[in-house]
């Protein structure tokens, strides 16, 4: 990335004096009174510290030293003379506001250290001082960096050092979070690095304003206001952004339009990447694969045709023109509609290669999507597609593609196994892509985080080299040693006040970024220091709101698609149940959930043992022997493999149906404790966030009730089984559920109403 270089030089004092009232306005915005409960400031509040911490961070950190080094010596003087890079600047900017709102005193700017308590940051290239400590730089690699404490001009110092800015911006980040998760900060020696070389926020967002999937308001990108208008929420988001590590962004949907690519967008999107570059985040571009024949007027978009490659290394070369660091393309080929090579009859390879040829020069990346399948009538099991696709092609890609693989084979569900292609493809860059945002589990009201799911998937043991062949380190290149590695997720932001949608959607944008920088973190831990972060450091809120994050996402599972149950929702909209919803005209059996459930009089589940489709056998053989084994194959992944029937016994002695109906009931009284968890909790939390939380988690309520209700209606009525003891049977005939229907749900732009105008009921 280019290093934005130095405004007017000789800055010295006048700059000091800047930053000085920079820093007392920070302290005035973080003046108790003035801090609004709305959420706005996600996980970097600052709130102060009291009591005895406060004193102990005071003393370790008095003043703030930034620029350069030792004064007199000729290499200081020559660097003194060069303003910090803007992602400096942003170091210490950040510093600043941290420091004065969290010890309610900005820091003393210093050119040099004088004092015991002082902090010095910056690269060996920025800081004569820096260049001349014992610092061993070479562990913090280009994108990491060190916290160590030192004896500076014999005052103790804390020195945040790195080899290049954005490690400083991220190891000031890391600073902080010390302070704000109320960590001793006397004696410091950390080094921290990123595991994965991009980690990417991909953005569903059409050029129109509207976001698919998204639920939090419209698109945080004003495509009518730029390049003139650059809103400060770009600047806010980069903050966030950068705070956890995230260093890139696909701003628009993979459903792209081919507009993206015109000269007017992209002066648009270069203004975004201006934003977005002092906090190391790079901007991707997802495109249509016809491009070249919507916005170039040719007649093919075939990947073997010269026309069609001169016409994307023309392009390309026009971008990296206005946005020298610019990351990439994202590409959905031959899915769901969209063009791609396989419209010429060529492999996807070699569509994914069309592309990487043209970015190489520029040291772009393609992350090529496998989310593929067909939906003719009679194809074969959905999940089994992209594997059969992709797992030939392995080894003919281009060192610049990387394949995004979704967690699972289907898309996104409350719960899959890990997808097959994950580890199968030794000689290709592989991908994970995650959806943070909550398409299938309960949209912006559900309090549910995907720490939990994130970490099963990531420490999900392919056997593909022997044990210990996890998908995070597929993905994070330590097992077969790839250059280009990634993750993705679909994010979850938009122009809502507070980001996400709810308060507690922010922890999912962050437990991504914190797993992609380092994919073995624990989802507990995150969750505390997110909680710590966000709310406060007192106990009594703390260990019950992580207990209860931890329990979330498997409630979820509970009430909508327990024991490998997959996609059960209304069709179109994703939210609420709908296991009753089939096939039909224009609606293939790959979209309907009795396609998936497989449920009939005799019982439940897909069996893709040899028996069945024989999905299994895409795993190694370890695995598949594992998930093809009743004694062995994980309980919550039962269903997904095998159809069984309803008076099967399951390991606990209970009859399938049976445990069906109380996982339901379980998934319901989960939540319904949650809710009383937080109405305990009022008093540690500001009113505006203890509110809006409160009112989802009852919302969340009827919506598991909902759930629990409706599918064991519909799946009694195909059992023809008793209620077990206990359980309450649903207040409503079943067709009360399947008549019911939510006609506008955010996220589902471009559709009409998910279902006619009719006087129905609501399901009590
Ligand atoms: C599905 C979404 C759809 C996306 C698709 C994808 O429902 O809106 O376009 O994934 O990932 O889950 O391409």
């Amino acid at each position: 990335m280019p290093s934005h270089l130095p405004p007017p030089t000789g800055a010295g004092r006048r700059e000091f004096r800047a930053t000085l009232l920079l820093a007392l306005a920070f302290a005035c915005v973080n003046a108790p009174g003035a801090r609004a409960g709305d959420g706005h400031r996600l996980w970097l509040r600052y709130v102060p510290v009291h009591g005895v911490w406060r004193a102990r961070y005071r003393r370790a950190a008095t003043e703030l030293i930034s620029q350069n080094g030792a004064p007199g010596t000729r290499a200081a003087h020559r660097l003194r003379s060069r303003a910090p890079s803007a992602t400096l600047r942003a170091a210490q900017s950040e510093l600043l506001r941290g420091l004065t709102g969290l010890l309610g005193r900005p820091p003393r700017l210093s050119p040099r250290v004088t004092t015991n308590g002082a902090i010095l940051i910056g690269t060996p290239r920025s800081s004569a001082l820096i260049r001349s400590l014992p610092l061993d730089l070479a562990p913090t690699g280009t994108q990491g960096y060190l916290i160590r404490t030192l004896q500076v001009h014999g005052h103790r110092t804390i020195v945040i050092a790195a080899r290049r800015d954005i490690g400083v911006l991220y190891g000031a980040f890391a600073f902080l979070r010390l302070i704000q998760t109320r960590r001793p900060i006397e004696h410091l020696d950390m080094v921290s690095r990123p595991k994965i070389r991009h980690r990417v926020l991909d953005f569903w967002d059409n050029l129109d304003g509207t976001v698919e999937r998204g639920y939090a308001g419209d698109s945080l990108w004003k495509w009518g206001e730029l390049p003139e208008y650059l809103s400060p929420r770009y600047t806010d988001f980069a903050r966030a952004c950068a705070s956890i590590g995230i260093n890139g962004v696909v701003l628009d949907n993979v459903n792209a339009s081919p507009v993206i690519l015109e000269p007017l967008y992209l002066e648009k999107v270069a203004a975004l990447a201006q934003v977005l570059r002092p906090y190391g985040i790079r901007v991707y571009l997802s495109v249509p694969f016809s491009e070249p024949i919507a916005l170039g007027k040719l007649k093919s978009a075939d990947p073997l045709d010269p026309a069609v490659q001169g016409w994307w290394a023309r392009k390309v070369s026009e971008i990296y023109r206005d946005i020298p660091d610019f990351g990439g393309f994202l590409m959905k080929a031959n899915s769901e509609g969209q063009p791609g090579p396989s419209d010429y009859g060529r492999t996807q390879a070699e569509g994914a290669n069309l592309l990487a040829r043209a970015l190489a020069p520029h040291h772009g990346i393609v992350m090529w999507r496998t989310f593929l399948y067909s939906t003719s009538p009679g194809a074969e099991d959905r999940i089994r597609q992209a594997y059969d696709v992709f797992k030939p092609l392995d080894g003919k890609f281009q060192d610049n593609v990387i394949l995004q693989v979704k967690n699972g084979p289907l898309d996104f569900q409350p719960r899959e196994p890990f997808h097959p292609l994950f580890g199968a493809m030794p000689r290709t860059n592989l991908m994970l892509e995650l959806e943070i945002t909550k398409e299938y589990l309960g949209h912006q009201t559900s309090f549910t985080y995907l720490g939990p799911l994130y970490q099963e998937v990531l420490r999900s043991d392919t056997w593909a080299a022997g044990p210990g062949s996890t998908v995070a380190r597929i993905i994070d290149g330590s097992l077969y040693g790839e250059r280009e590695t990634a993750i993705a997720g679909v994010a979850n932001i938009g122009s809502d006040r507070n980001w996400c949608g709810s308060i507690f959607n922010q922890a999912n944008w962050y437990v991504f970024g914190r797993m992609a920088w380092d994919p073995t973190a624990s989802a507990r831990a995150i969750a505390q220091e997110w909680v710590r972060m966000t709310f406060t450091n007192q106990a009594a809120f703390v260990r019950p709101v992580v207990r209860m994050m931890m329990r979330s996402r498997e409630a979820a599972v509970d009430y909508m698609d327990p024991l490998g149950l997959a996609s059960q929702m209304a069709a179109g909209t994703h939210f609420g149940p709908g296991p009753w919803v089939h096939p039909g005209k224009g609606f293939p059996s790959e979209w309907s959930s009795t396609y998936y459930s497989r449920a009939d009089a005799q019982g439940i589940g897909f069996d893709r043992t040899a028996t069945g489709s024989d999905a299994v056998a895409q795993y190694s053989p370890h695995v598949a022997a594992e998930f093809a084994s009743l004694a062995h194959c994980p309980t919550d992944l039962l269903l997904w493999f095998h159809h069984l029937p309803w008076n099967y016994r399951m390991r606990s002695g209970r009859t399938l149906w049976d445990s069906l109906v109380s996982h339901y009931d379980r998934g319901v009284t989960a939540v319904k404790r949650m809710r009383t968890t937080w109405s305990r909790l009022a008093r540690y939390v500001d009113p505006q966030r203890y509110r809006l939380t409160a009112d989802f988690l009852t919302i969340q309520v009827r919506d598991a009730e909902w759930w629990r209700d409706a599918s064991i209606a519909y799946f009694r009525s195909i059992s023809h089984r008793p209620l077990p003891p206990g359980a309450a049977p649903p207040p409503e005939p079943l067709k009360t559920y399947e008549a019911f229907c939510i006609p506008y749900v955010e996220g589902t732009p471009g559709t009409g109403p998910a279902c006619p105008p009719a006087d129905i009921p609501v399901p009590r």
